[in-house]
This record gives C-alpha cells, sequence and structure tokens, in this order.
C-alpha cells in the first residue's frame, strides 16, 4: 500500500498502552530496542485474551452448545478481521502458529508437491532461516534448483541478478518484505509483476513488514504471505499464512488430523473445504482473538503513521551511531524508504559484549547471528548487535542507545 503522510504518533499516550514498558532494568527506565524479535503488547491484547477466557472460552467447529458457538463466531470473525488487516481474501486466511510455520506450509505442500524436477525457485541471501531452509528440504525432496539473489554492499538486491534468475525455469520466488537484519525494504510488488510474466508464483515472508507498515495483498499481487502475531502486538504462539484460495484448493494438506476433514473412513479421507483443510487439531482461540485486538490496535494508531514514526527514529538512530564513532552500519544508510531495524558492529568489540553492556545501561538489543547465517557470511561477520523500534520508543530512547554506546566505547578501550 502506498504510504502517504501521516499524523505524527503521541508516543507518550501509547507508551502508557505498555505496561511492561513502565519497568526498570538494572535499576535504569528500560529502553526496549528488540521489537524485530518480538513487539511489547498493549492492555488491549492481553485485555481481550483474558475476557474471552473468562466468558466464552470453548473449543471450535465441534459443539452444539452456546459457548462453542461463541468460540466459533470469534475464531471465524477473527478469520475476517485478520484477512482485512492485509486487504486479503479471508477464505485464503489460514491461522498458523507463526510465520515459520506458514512458510514451512507453503514450501511442503507447495513447493515439494506441486513443483517438478528441474524447476527453479529464487530465493534472496537476506532469507531468515525460516524463509530459507523449509525452502532446501523442499528442494531436496523435489529435486528442484535454488539461485540466490544477492544483495549489494547497502543490502539492496543486486538488479543483475532480479534480471538474471526472473527467467524460465523459474517457477516460484520466497523473499521477505522486509530484512530482519538490515533493514531494507524489498520491492515486492515490482518483483512479482515480473515473476508472474513467466508464470511463477511468489510467497512473502512478511514477519517484519505486516506489523510496521500498510501491507495488501491484493495490491502487492503476491500468491502466498506469511506474517506472526508477536512481531505485531498480538500474542505468540499465533500467525497466519494468506494465500490465493484457488492454490489452497490444488495444494494437499500440510498437517492431517481433527477439523481438516471432511469424511474419513478406514479406506480413505477426503479434506474440508479451504481455509480449514490446513487448519488441524484444536486451534489457538484466545490468541486468534489478542490478534483481532492487536489488528484493531495498530489500525486505530494507523499504519502509515507508524512506518513515518519509525522512519524518523530510523534516520535519528544513523546519525547517533555516525556519532558514536567506530561503528559499522550493515543496511541502507542513504536517505532510502526503509525497516526500523538496524544492525551494527562497533570496533572489534563482539556484538554479545555490546549487547551485555546495552544491557546494564537499561537497553535491550539482540546481539547475533539472528537467523540469517548467510548473510552474515555475506557481510562478512560473525554477528551483529541489532536495534530496533516500534511505535513506542522514542528519539529520546534512541539518545540512550548512543550513549550506552559510548560506555561500550570506555570498556573496551575503543
Ligand atoms: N525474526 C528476529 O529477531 P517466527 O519465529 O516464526 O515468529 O518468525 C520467523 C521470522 C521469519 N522471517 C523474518 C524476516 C523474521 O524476522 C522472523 C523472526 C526474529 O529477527 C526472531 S529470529
Amino acid at each position: 500500500m502506498t504510504v502517504t503522510s501521516a499524523p505524527a504518533l503521541d508516543v507518550e499516550r501509547l507508551r502508557r498502552d505498555f505496561p511492561v514498558l513502565q519497568r526498570t532494568l538494572h535499576g535504569r527506565p528500560l529502553v526496549y530496542l528488540d521489537s524485530a524479535a518480538t513487539s511489547q503488547k498493549p492492555l488491549a491484547v492481553l485485555d481481550a485474551m483474558e475476557r474471552y477466557y473468562h466468558t466464552s472460552n470453548a473449543n471450535v467447529h465441534r459443539g452444539v452448545h452456546t459457548l462453542g458457538n461463541e468460540a466459533t463466531d470469534a475464531f471465524e470473525a477473527g478469520r475476517v478481521r485478520v484477512a482485512e488487516f492485509i486487504d486479503g481474501d479471508p477464505s485464503g486466511l489460514v491461522f498458523v502458529r507463526n510465520a515459520t510455520e506458514g512458510l514451512n506450509l507453503v514450501a511442503s505442500s507447495y513447493g515439494r508437491e506441486l513443483l517438478r524436477p528441474g524447476d527453479r525457485i529464487v530465493l534472496t541471501v537476506m532469507e531468515h532461516h525460516s524463509n530459507l531452509v523449509p525452502w532446501q528440504l523442499a528442494a531436496e525432496r523435489a529435486g528442484l534448483e535454488i539461485a540466490y539473489i544477492d544483495v549489494d554492499d547497502d543490502g539492496l538486491l543486486r538488479q543483475e541478478d532480479v534480471d538474471r534468475f526472473l527467467q524460465p525455469p523459474t517457477k516460484l520466488v520466497a523473499m521477505s518484505h522486509q530484512s530482519n537484519v538490515l533493514g531494507a525494504i524489498n520491492d515486492v510488488a515490482g518483483i512479482t509483476r515480473r515473476a508472474h510474466e513467466i508464470g511463477a508464483v511468489v510467497c512473502i515472508d512478511a514477519a517484519q513488514s505486516v506489523p510496521h507498515m500498510p501491507v495488501s495483498v491484493r495490491e502487492l499481487d503476491v500468491d502466498f504471505l506469511a506474517f506472526s502475531g508477536h512481531k505485531m502486538c498480538g500474542p505468540m504462539g499465533i500467525g497466519a499464512l494468506w494465500a490465493r484460495p484457488e492454490l489452497l484448493e490444488r495444494m494437499p494438506p500440510f498437517l492431517a488430523g481433527g477439523s481438516m476433514i471432511s469424511r474419513v473412513s478406514l479406506e480413505r479421507t477426503t479434506w474440508n473445504t479451504v481455509p480449514h483443510k490446513f487448519e488441524a487439531g484444536t486451534p489457538d482461540v484466545a490468541s486468534v482473538v489478542g490478534l483481532v485486538a492487536a489488528c484493531d490496535y495498530l489500525d486505530g494508531v494507523g499504519l502509515a503513521a507508524i512506518h513515518q514514526h519509525e522512519l524518523s527514529l530510523t534516520r535519528h538512530m544513523l546519525d547517533v551511531l555516525d556519532e558514536v564513532g567506530e561503528v559499522t552500519v550493515y543496511g541502507p544508510t542513504a536517505d532510502f524508504d526503509r525497516g526500523g531495524a538496524v544492525s551494527f558492529n562497533l570496533a572489534d568489540v563482539h556484538a554479545h559484549d555490546v549487547g551485555t553492556i546495552l544491557d546494564r545501561e537499561g537497553v535491550a538489543v539482540r546481539a547475533g547471528h539472528h537467523c540469517a547465517q548467510p548473510l552474515m557470511r555475506r557481510f562478512d561477520v560473525a554477528a551483529t548487535a541489532r536495534a530496533s523500534v516500534y511505535l513506542y520508543n522514542t528519539h529520546a530512547e534512541v539518545d540512550a542507545l548512543g550513549a550506552a554506546l559510548g560506555e561500550v566505547r570506555r570498556v573496551f578501550r575503543v
């Protein structure tokens, strides 16, 4: 979706919605800069889940009793609301545990079962392991070829690789919308247009985009898109895969068991209609209720405004890191449109040491390979520190990161 100018966020007011932000860390106010790993949860989400358990908990699609019907209504209304959040047809919305499960579903059921030996799938070197390892497994089992689009030194996809690989025999492109390491935003609509011209389908890992910017599967015209609730103010343990319903019709089931069947005999089983064919077993209804509350909360704030706020924080962070000195940033640093995950190293101090001292100073960041080991190799580093922002972060917190990095320099004498 096009991001137009949006009103500034009232961050101080928003912060009061997130109880955990009131706590301290080692005697200092908590500065939470790890929302790319998981976001904090507003009271609206916590209350909605508690209310559900207090008033109408029951199993879904089974009961004849009122509680069962209420739970089923909440679950199916949740499907419509979450599909609406990404501007997609609800009959293509499959509830899964997280983005990882959604991507595994596509790799197993579409990649392994519907692609043919010799077909090529195209990934990028910036993929999270969740959008890489499932495809490696599928390729191994179905005899597929994998090609990887490289990134340039700014962390942007190399156009010559895009041109080279978006050609037959490519049958599927799987890529992230926004990198969890580099913050780079990929041109999903452009790549999808080119993929469709050669008859390939497109599977988007939207774990880092759906929480942070307006995303429309209709406008992007993608075939599959997966994301996690816990990175978008929702609970852990729930996520969604959106797919074109006609593709879901053609795909064999991923997990099997209760709910996903139509008729079962000892000889033969037939499948439920889509999307239920892909939802085996008892779902996490309370988390769907929480995810709906998260969608309402984010829409109430405004995704375009959230994206602009993050862009402003990120630009400030890049300036602050520059002032700290001895910092190498991995990812776009020029005035690009980009996401709010900023990976960096400080001189030759190991990222884990950076993260540990920042924690002592009250600043929570992630350190490590960020589940993107091929990308670490591409930039010739073992690990990076990563600060990532969300709607509740302030410019003052970014300044606190800068001050804490000054402390790292003092401790390590760099
Ligand atoms: N990245 C991070 O700290 P799950 O674990 O299924 O909710 O999300 C997996 C995933 C897939 N793709 C991208 C781009 C991601 O960033 C993530 C999760 C977290 O960067 C935890 S490793």
